[in-house]
């Protein structure tokens, strides 16, 4: 049995029950065949798949906080260190009633080449926890960081690991977080980021994960000889990620018509309106049925009594930003049909192995999320470089520097797909390029 294979059974036979860390090491996995095949004594001789997909650290911990009605709640938390050859850890807090170790281990395995992939010095790791921010105050929102923080300030720092937002956690929860760690250290340094501007967050964190999508699929598109500008766009999530996903595409003159959120979608004719978007979610934290209340051109559709989602909207770039396995086979066959060019992910695998496998049959450009949504993290890493230097750096400064990362990122991509003879595999460019840089990295170091 060839030495990909086996560890990948030893993945599914060791981590059983976890079927998104399971889905992201074989992604991974079979990308690197190719590289591991022309390297596999030495590979094999250092474990170092082996070394690769155990993470050099986990931390589960209890999360008791007190709610409005004073009633104790428990939740559990999640810090997985993954892998810190090239760097601290760094990456995400889920907070989603979802949230269960092969998820966090998914997150953090894709965020090792994600991170890789920025170029910047950073390893990668993924935490969070079962809490549903849904419908909490602001009070109990907050009795629930700073207990997660009372466990977890122990084992992370600005030199250690650093971690930021992802689902459920916003500017609101950071805030709370940072605060406690500050609290029980008494140390003012950049331990978290997408930290407010007023204590040492960075300008552009807010829209850097949206933006950077664009921006690499801008490039996409434009080394394959198409412009974003005039393309009908369809965007999933109302989040973080696509709100300024949504921002963006429209200020590169494409034209969005759909958003969604866990209950609902919206199609737009007229171009999703940004300021009212963010007006329902950011500000109001409210439903979809929101926006369509206060927006004539704009038609909601209840996933659940309709048994649709936005995919089956005629699109040109289709940008899920709503959460793993979100795009199925049948979506991918419906994009097709209504002849999508183009599919970059915003979120973390939200589209599924065979949806992936039948895009690129099909001769849609893809771009994985690990490539395509690494503009957060990268910004996150210059929020590290600000903090170390006491400096804060302009909106322009920062967003130059963003989009420099990201056209780099899908050159480094295209150029290792091509030369593994894969010439517009661009999951498997991701996947080496990112691969390569941190089996260099965990080589040099010796067995660590
Ligand atoms: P947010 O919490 O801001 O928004 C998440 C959005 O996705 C909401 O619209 C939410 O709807 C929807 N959603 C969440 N879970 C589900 C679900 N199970 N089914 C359907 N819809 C769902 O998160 P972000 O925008 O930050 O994150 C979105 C994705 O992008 C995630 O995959 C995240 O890992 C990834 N990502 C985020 C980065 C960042 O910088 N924030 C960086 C890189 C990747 P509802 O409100 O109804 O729950
Ligand atoms: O998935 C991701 O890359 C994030 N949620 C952002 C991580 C970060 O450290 O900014």
């Amino acid at each position: 049995m060839s030495y990909v294979d086996e560890v990948f059974d030893m993945v599914v036979e060791k981590n059983p029950v976890q079927p998104e860390f399971h889905q992201a090491v074989k992604e991974v996995l079979e990308s690197l065949r190719v590289v591991i095949e022309a390297n596999e004594e030495a590979y094999r001789k250092d474990a170092l798949l082996e070394r690769l997909v155990t993470p050099e650290r986990q931390i589960l911990f209890r999360v008791p906080w007190v709610d409005d009605k004073g009633q104790v709640q428990v939740n559990n938390g999640f810090r997985v260190q993954f892998n810190s050859a090239i760097g601290p850890y760094k990456g995400g807090l889920r907070l989603h009633p979802s949230v269960n170790l092969g998820i966090i281990k998914f997150l953090g395995f894709e965020q090792i080449f994600k991170n890789s992939l920025t170029g910047l010095p950073i390893g990668g790791g993924k935490g969070g926890s079962d809490f549903d921010p849904k419908g909490k105050s602001d009070r109990e929102v907050m009795a629930f960081c700073q207990s997660f923080i009372t466990e977890l300030y122990k084992y992370i720092g600005a030199d250690t690991d650093v971690p930021a937002g992802d689902i459920g956690t916003g500017a609101r929860e950071i805030g709370y977080m940072y605060g406690q760690y500050k609290r029980l250290t008494g140390l003012y340094e950049g331990v978290l980021t997408g930290k407010g501007l007023t204590y040492g967050g960075s300008l552009a964190r807010t829209e850097a994960t949206g933006y950077g999508l664009l921006y690499l699929t801008e490039e996409m598109l434009k080394c394959n000889g198409k412009d974003i500008a005039g393309k009908t766009v369809a965007v999933s999530g109302s989040g973080n990620v696509a709100i300024y996903a949504v921002q963006k595409a429209q200020q590169l003159g494409a034209k969005v018509v759909t958003v969604s959120d866990s209950t609902g979608w919206i199609y737009d004719p007229e171009g999703i309106d940004v300021a009212l978007l963010k007006e329902v979610k950011e500000v109001k934290r409210a439903r979809l049925t929101e926006y369509a209340a206060a927006r004539s051109s704009a038609q909601y559709h209840d996933k659940a009594l309709e048994g649709t989602n936005q995919w089956i909207v005629k699109c040109d770039v289709a940008l899920p930003c709503a959460t793993q396995n979100e795009l199925g086979l049948e979506d991918a066959k419906t994009l097709v049909e209504n002849g999508v060019i183009a599919v970059a992910e915003g979120a973390n695998m939200p589209t599924t192995l065979e949806a992936t496998k039948y895009l690129q049959e099909s001769g849609v450009l893809f771009c994985p999320g690990k490539a395509a949504n690494a503009g957060g993290v990268a910004t996150s890493a210059l929020e590290m470089s600000q903090n170390s230097e006491r400096l804060s750096w302009t909106f322009e400064e920062v967003d130059g520097k963003l989009k420099d990362i990201m056209v780099n990122i899908f050159h480094n991509l295209d150029a290792a797909a091509k030369k593994y003879g894969l010439d517009g595999d661009y999951v498997a460019g991701a996947n080496i390029a990112g691969f390569l840089k941190v089996a260099e990295a965990m080589t040099a170091q010796g067995i660590v």
